[in-house]
């Protein structure tokens, strides 16, 4: 899905890898996450699913980055640091895309304000505690878990730069800001519409 943050982490990773990856649309708003089909390969009914060349099924967005990032440089080799990116990606799921992401689908993708108002309020409290969490540690790192950037960076850019469509206002998170303009110098990195 094009729109969908947890699955252009996955375009992201693969680009900056240099992993050919062939997608296959869903379109969750007619359901088609929900088919008895797309239920037998994902039980969850969520996208992304990563299907490898083998045909083994891999769900979860940050469990798809750190089985491809693997050996490379976007996941260290240090246990602790792995074991710090690991933090960070269990961090976005749990204190940042479910508040940040969630506004976002409400807003942006279902253009529905009215009607999911009292959670989109709910949700913005601890929306932007996550991101004053993220604020503090960029005013001391240029990357989120380690000194480099890693699988953490790309999970928490891929509903980051976009948190203004879930009504989110960066205008006071400088650090943030300037992570994100460090996040797309990377090499290799490509836009949510690519
Ligand atoms: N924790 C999952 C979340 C996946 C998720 O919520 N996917 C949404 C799209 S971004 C979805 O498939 N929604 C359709 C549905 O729930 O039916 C991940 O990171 O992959």
């Amino acid at each position: 899905m094009a729109d969908s943050g947890n699955c252009y982490k996955v375009r992201l990773c693969c680009a900056q890898l240099g992993i050919t990856l062939a997608r296959r649309p869903v379109n969750i708003l007619a359901g088609e996450s929900r088919t008895a089909e797309f239920l037998a390969l994902n039980p969850n009914g969520r996208i992304p699913l990563l299907q490898l060349p083998d045909g083994r099924l891999l769900a979860e967005s940050n469990a798809m980055l750190g089985y491809l990032a693997a050996q490379s440089s976007l996941l260290p080799s240090d246990r602790f640091e792995r074991a710090l990116v690991h933090q960070w990606l269990f961090f976005e799921q749990y204190s940042h895309e479910r508040f940040i992401a969630t506004n976002r689908y409400w807003l942006h993708i279902l253009g529905d304000a009215e009607f999911y108002a009292e959670q989109i309020k709910a949700n913005e409290a601890p929306g932007y505690a996550a991101l004053d969490v993220m604020e503090a540690v960029l005013a001391k790192s240029p990357f989120i878990a380690v000194g480099t950037y890693s699988i953490a960076d790309i999970a928490l850019y891929a509903y980051t730069h976009v948190a203004h469509e879930g009504g989110f206002d960066l205008t006071d998170y400088a650090n943030i800001r300037a992570w994100l303009n460090r996040v797309e110098a990377e090499p290799g990195h490509i836009p949510m519409s690519a």
